[in-house]
């Protein structure tokens, strides 16, 4: 097909890389693409499929970058690069995926991004072995899993596109073959143009600058963000033009290259893609391409029409300048083929996507179809044997007539079952009970499996050593503790890199890091500007690329910044991708008490309820921060570790095993034992709470004092309980806000652990105030808990347990 000569001599002068072959191969794929989203959306329309999006009118691009990704690249994009996914990956396949995902295909096999859990269109390859362990990303073109939250894949891609600048400029890295040839991979980023506006982009983009990875930045722009014209979202409406100052000078290395091309213009983009992954890939010089003139010939999504907001004009412009379209003028006035050729290879290729449809399809529904045939069967069987026979003959009967069940279906009908007969000990009753909790089982493992890491790396598996004392272990300050630490941990893994504001030269803003710089290297211990979201993603990035990043967050306060990141990002993503991805980042920070609105803050529960899949560390000193850095850095789970902010000049006994010890986590320690009240805490609150103790000790009450540690996990053991079976009696204390994780801890203790049935008195909670901890000795005296408060929130709980001994004297 298509071998004249003369076409061939015009490609030539269009100074065109690919052959007429490849070009034709290039539009039947991105024709299949557009097949895909318009049965895609049909299979929405008619009910078989809940919600969708697809890659309509961004074809032509992405066909066009697939050339130029290379294996070992790392993909950073969002929910319209279906295109992109079918070129770079065994076609028919990838496709049967992507129906599989609308339909919600709950099995890793069928939807390897996401095992069903996530929304149509939301891609990503596996990069773990099933246990756990890495592949080999050098192997395949990688692609990172996808979240919904527009501009969230911008933050990690300073991060992917980082990591090839360290393993291509750190010879430690260097055998790490795995995962990087030299840090020749580029990391491309795609984004829509209405997400632009987003403070990730440009945060993004000036860090991808300032660090100089190897980025190639797409930015699809049709003009619209939903219903919203640039005009809304863009100053100037021109982002080619607000660009201008990310842009290199000639000859320069600092900057970016930028290219602004028509999206359904093949050989502009061809020109385009070619030289900026040749930069990036051969000098680490990112780019960005500013893909204009787009369309959406199908509108946002199946959620409405763009005919509400769309001109009858914008409308015609779009249909003239659909992509396809174009492109397949451009192939037929060159002559490369024929217009009727063109409408047979349509023709097959709409009924090969119809096929790879249909089979998905089967796939997904048939399992389901047999599982509700094995359940009626079972009601049957009890309609022989229930006086209800008519009842469950109707449930029945109902639930087989669902054209398209859902396993919910056959649950909630088992279940109405169970309830109709409840009277009844049939043996086929006795049967559907055991089939019903079979299935809720497997559907348990189906949607909650993975938040954390199961392989025999997860940090719950690592193995307790405990830190060892001899009269010669000597006194030092915290932050000198916890520098010894850093300082082993260097020597012995060339992966591990620290970065973050004042972490370089300084050596953090406390000394933690102090003069490990000077002694590994600028690219180890490194700088960064400020800006939290990007250096959390900067760490998703590089620990999804093998490397082993501890990003620090100032304060604990400005993690605020970067919660967004952690909590949508890498808090899901072993979970979202059924097990598939994993990003065993350290965030490191420090916060609790210290002086002024924002440098006293200890937001715990609105961290530790929005990070599940994130372990949160909270050690009371710096002995127990190195042991829990230690316990991590074996692992293969993310974590935050929160130092304890006014600990660093404090003197702790330096073990002697020094990078050796370990910290457990959900292992809580008792501090002090005492059998009349158990007070439970954490962080900052340990000392203080051990000084009530011993003020309470003095008035005849023995408390025992209780450091949880880790908040996620909490006392996996169940350790709080133990002590209160003991005292009867329960204070939870924390600097959070009242009902934040204090009344997290009690339903841990009482509900999950069971605690209720051993409490004699009411349980109490003693917090920061609900407002921001006020500036000076007195605001933090006024607005924390104190030695004091303490003291007389438990002496009023012994008073009412027996008022003669414990007469109140102080009101
Ligand atoms: C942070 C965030 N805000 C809002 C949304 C809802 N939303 C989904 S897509 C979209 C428009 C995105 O437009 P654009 O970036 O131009 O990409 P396009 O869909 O046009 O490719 C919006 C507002 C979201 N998913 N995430």
């Amino acid at each position: 097909m298509g071998q004249i000569p003369p076409v061939e001599e015009k490609l030539k002068l269009l100074a065109l890389p690919l052959s007429p072959e490849e070009i034709i191969a290039d539009y039947r794929k991105a024709y299949r693409s557009r097949q895909v989203s318009l049965i895609g959306r049909r299979e929405v329309m008619s009910g078989k499929a809940k919600f969708g999006i697809f890659g309509d009118g961004k074809e032509l691009p992405q066909v066009v970058m697939a050339h130029f990704f290379r294996k070992g690249d790392f993909r950073s994009g969002y929910y319209r690069d279906q295109t992109l996914m079918f070129a770079l990956f065994e076609e028919e396949q990838a496709i049967q995926e992507f129906f599989a995902q609308l339909y919600a295909h709950a099995d890793v096999k069928a939807d390897p991004a996401s095992a069903g859990r996530a929304m149509n269109a939301h891609f990503g390859n596996r990069l773990l072995n099933p246990d756990g362990s890495w592949k080999n990303q050098v192997d395949f073109p990688n692609s990172f899993s996808d979240v919904s939250p527009t501009g969230a894949q911008m933050p990690r891609l300073v991060g992917l596109t980082y990591a090839s600048r360290l393993y291509r400029e750190i010879e430690g890295l260097h055998q790490f073959t795995q995962f990087s040839d030299r840090g020749n991979e580029i990391a491309w980023g795609m984004i829509g143009n209405a997400t632009t506006a987003e403070g990730h982009f440009w945060e993004s983009l000036n860090a991808i600058g300032v660090l100089q990875g190897p980025a190639v930045i797409s930015i699809w722009d049709d003009n619209y963000g939903i219903s919203v014209p640039n005009e809304y979202a863009v100053t100037r409406q021109n982002l080619s033009e607000l660009l201008k100052g990310f842009q290199r000078d000639p000859g320069q290395k600092n900057g970016y290259d930028i290219y602004t091309v028509r999206g359904w213009n093949y050989s502009e983009l061809l020109e385009a893609y070619q030289q900026a992954s040749d930069i990036a890939r051969a000098d680490h010089i990112p780019s960005i391409i500013h893909v204009i003139e787009l369309t959406q010939p199908q509108g946002h999504s199946t959620s409405g029409s763009h005919e509400r907001y769309k001109s009858k004009e914008r409308l015609d412009w779009e249909g003239e300048h659909d992509c396809l379209r174009k492109f397949r003028e451009w192939i037929t006035g060159l002559d490369i083929l024929s217009d009727e050729k063109l409408a047979d290879m349509e023709k097959d290729d709409r009924k090969t996507v119809e096929g790879i449809r249909e089979q998905a399809w089967r796939a997904y529904i048939t399992p389901i179809r047999e599982e509700r045939e094995q359940a009626a069967n079972i009601f049957s069987k009890i309609v022989e044997q229930s006086a209800h026979a008519d009842d469950v003959e109707r449930v029945k009967s109902r639930l087989l007539n669902i054209p398209n069940p859902v396993r919910r279906d056959t649950m909630a009908a088992i279940r109405q079952v169970i309830i109709l007969t409840r009277e009844e000990d049939s043996p086929a009753r006795k049967e559907l009970i055991a089939w019903k909790e079979r299935y809720h089982a497997e559907n348990e493992e189906r949607y909650d499996s993975h938040l954390y890491s199961s392989s025999p790396e997860a940090a719950l598996n690592v193995k307790e050593i405990k830190p060892v004392y001899t009269e010669s272990s000597p006194e030092i300050h915290g932050y000198e503790v916890i520098n010894a630490f850093f300082d082993i941990a260097f020597k012995r893994d060339p992966r591990l890199i620290a970065f973050g504001e004042d972490v370089g030269k300084l050596g953090d803003v406390n000394q933690g890091l102090k003069g490990l710089q000077e002694k590994y290297g600028e690219l180890r211990v490194t700088d960064t500007g400020i800006r939290e979201a990007t250096i959390a993603g900067q760490a998703i990035g590089m620990a999804l690329r093998g490397l082993v990043p501890v990003a620090e967050i100032q304060y604990l306060d400005y993690l605020l910044y970067a919660l967004q990141i952690l909590s949508d990002d890498l808090a899901t993503l072993r979970w979202r991708t059924g097990g598939g991805q994993k990003a065993p980042a350290i965030i490191r920070t420090r916060g609790h008490r210290l002086e002024g609105i924002w440098h006293s803050g200890s937001l715990m529960a609105g961290i530790i309820h929005l990070v599940r899949g994130i372990y949160v560390l909270t050690p009371r000193n710096m002995t127990q921060a190195a042991g829990f850095y230690n316990t991590m850095l074996q692992s293969d789970d993310p974590a935050i570790i929160v130092e304890v902010l006014n600990g660093y000049r404090l003197k702790e006994r330096l073990p002697d095993n020094m990078g050796e010890y370990t910290v457990p986590l959900g292992v809580p320690e008792v501090l002090r034992s005492g059998s009349d009240v158990t007070l439970v805490t954490y962080g900052a609150t340990c000392r203080i709470t051990l000084e009530a103790a011993e003020q309470l000790h003095k008035v005849g009450i023995e408390a025992e004092v209780i450091d949880v540690q880790s908040l996620l996990p909490f006392d996996i053991h169940h350790k709080i309980v133990e002590s209160l079976k003991k005292t009867a009696r329960i204070v939870f204390i924390d600097e959070d806000v009242p009902g934040g994780t204090t009344a997290y801890m009690m339903q841990e203790v009482l509900e999950n652990g069971g605690g209720y049935y051993w409490l004699d008195s009411l349980p109490r909670t003693i917090t920061g105030k609900a407002h921001r901890p006020a500036y000076g000795s007195d605001g933090d005296y006024w607005s924390k808990p104190n030695v004091e408060g303490i003291f007389e929130t438990v002496y009023d709980l012994m008073h009412e347990v027996d008022p003669k001994k414990y007469p109140i004297f102080y009101r």
